[in-house]
């Protein structure tokens, strides 16, 4: 794969609403590592199988990049002047990189103060117009669906059906790395838009017959930003997780029915249980996720502790992004490294205490 790899139009081009005249914009996302994460199991879900689909290698450091060279390669296909978004900062950062590579105005949408560091820093450093709002996600979406109608822009949040054909392509990615698909799926749910894609990349994988069975679609949300597990809209959504800190759903129905079709779950988690899991998860494997990324995998803790998952089943869960992107959360939950003297005897001393 690696030496002609050139991103999930290029890989999954069959399965995509592309053709020729397409002008692919690629970053040559995709092809993301499926870990087999062992020391982890034997914490959170001892005798399951656990692989961790780690989303953050992306190029903008989260799964976004899938669905957004399907969204911006048909933006500049379909025309559009330009292209705009709201975010919880991944999908700017992800819009701001596709969109400099494709030579289109970024408009983004953001909620004032609660977007991790690195996002707004790839979001501008990309060269979009980034306005902080006032508000919450939810807000935000309401504007940037409104001034999309009105102008000229594409609008390039998951509602765009662009983007959930190019997120499909990760559940075809961890079908072709394990040779089957997955007993479970878990993964973290904001505005739903990733779980309804993935359902669908099964579905159609199942379909062509390149695999015999069906995950269990397994959704997980932060519990102050659950609206799907309460049955309703969250007028103030609150979690540590500020990319899942979305409380009215843009594809509330495409996850409702991935999980009822799949006979899967749809369950919540604690900023507690969040941040325990994001430890724990760089501690034992080495990987350095966000902390929404993290709620899939406290998920699959509070699952198996509730016997919803069988031994010997295999369990794909879906790190959505790179830990990197928000320094300020890790930084808070861990002791300051200590400051000594540059001496031997005092270094010493440091690494003894
Ligand atoms: C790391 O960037 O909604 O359920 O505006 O950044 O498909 O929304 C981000 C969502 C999970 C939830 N993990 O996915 C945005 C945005 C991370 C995320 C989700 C997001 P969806």
């Amino acid at each position: 794969m690696m030496a002609s790899w050139n991103g999930v139009i290029g890989y999954y081009r069959k399965f995509l609403p592309v053709t020729e005249r397409t002008p692919v914009v690629t970053l040559q996302e995709g092809n993301t590592p499926l870990i087999h994460a062992k020391r982890l199991a034997a914490h959170i879900c001892p005798g399951c199988e656990l692989y961790i689909k780690v989303e953050g290698s992306n190029p903008t450091g989260s799964f976004k990049d899938r669905g957004m060279t399907l969204a911006v390669s048909k933006s500049l296909e379909n025309g559009a002047k330009a292209i705009m978004c709201a975010s919880t900062g991944n999908t700017s950062a992800s819009a701001a990189a596709y969109g400099a590579k494709a030579g289109l105005p970024v408009y983004v949408l953001v909620p004032a103060g609660n977007i991790a560091l690195g996002k707004l820093a790839q979001a501008i450093m990309h060269g979009a117009i980034v306005v902080q709002v006032e508000g919450n996600f939810d807000q935000a979406l309401n504007i940037v669906k409104e001034l999309c109608q009105e102008y000229d822009y594409e609008l390039v949040n998951s509602i765009n059906p662009f983007r959930l054909e190019g997120q499909k392509t990760a559940a075809m990615e961890v079908c072709d790395q394990l040779g089957f698909a997955p007993t479970y799926h878990v993964l973290p749910v904001g505005n739903a838009g990733n779980i309804t894609a993935y359902w669908k990349g099964y579905q159609e994988y199942f379909s062509a017959g390149q695999i015999s069975t069906l995950p269990k679609m397994m959704g997980i949300q932060a519990e102050g930003a659950a609206p799907l597990v309460k049955g309703m809209v969250i007028e103030h959504p609150q979690t540590i997780a500020s990319a899942i800190r979305i409380g009215n759903p843009a594809s509330w129905h495409g996850a409702l029915e991935a999980v009822r079709a799949s006979d899967g779950v749809i369950e919540m988690v604690t900023d507690e249980e969040i941040l325990d899991a994001y430890r724990l998860v760089a501690r034992e494997e080495g990987i350095f996720c966000e902390p929404a990324s993290a709620a899939s995998l406290a998920g699959v803790r509070k699952l198996y502790s509730a016997g919803c998952l069988t031994t010997g089943g295999t369990v794909v869960c879906t790190l959505t992004g790179h830990g990197l992107k928000d320094p300020d959360t890790a930084i808070g939950i861990c002791a300051p490294p200590l400051r000594v003297n540059a001496t031997r005897d005092d270094v010493m001393a440091a690494l003894e205490r």
